[in-house]
């Protein structure tokens, strides 16, 4: 089989808020399989979703691309604590195309998760956890190793 491959999700325009959860999450995703989204950690991924200097990919074209990389993951892991429309297109695209997806959702963020994320948890293909930052490489490293052992 093909060596695993995770599609991370998390907020870039809809805030950069939890960008260093975000760089804890990849670290740990690297374990189990090649990050197909590492940039998402990136510090120079601004709010404004660009790299500035020059470097901008245009919008049809991240979003082309990052529609191909999500065809081609087995597993789609996405951070929801910060609202953001792009995680929650992505999400909606990954039901659709029948993928695994685990939605990682912080309590102490102070909001309520939107029931079109919570409400999508079917304990199988689909699940949404509630964590403790603390618990977050244990979460995942379960996730890979005792829920979808075979992923
Ligand atoms: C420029 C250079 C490198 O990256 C950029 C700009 N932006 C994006 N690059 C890659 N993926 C993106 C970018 N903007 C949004 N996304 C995708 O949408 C990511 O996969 C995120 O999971 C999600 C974030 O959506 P918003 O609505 O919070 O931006």
């Amino acid at each position: 089989m093909a060596a695993r491959t995770v599609y991370f999700c998390g907020s870039i325009r809809g805030g950069r808020e939890d960008r260093a959860l975000y760089e804890r999450i990849i670290r740990e995703l690297g374990r189990f399989g090649t990050v197909l989204t590492e940039h998402i950690a990136s510090p120079a991924l601004t709010a404004r979703g660009t790299r500035g200097r020059g470097e901008d990919l245009g919008d049809r074209f991240i979003h082309d691309r990052d529609i191909e990389w999500l065809k081609e993951a087995h597993v789609v892991v996405a951070e929801v604590s910060q609202p953001s429309l792009g995680v929650g297109y992505e999400l909606g695209r990954a039901v659709d195309m029948n993928k695994k997806i685990l939605c990682l959702f912080r309590p102490s963020c102070g909001r309520v998760l939107s029931a079109m994320i919570r409400g999508a948890d079917n304990g199988r293909s689909v699940q949404v956890k509630d964590y403790d930052p603390a618990d977050i490489e244990q979460i995942i490293s379960e996730y890979f190793t005792v829920t979808f052992p075979s992923l």
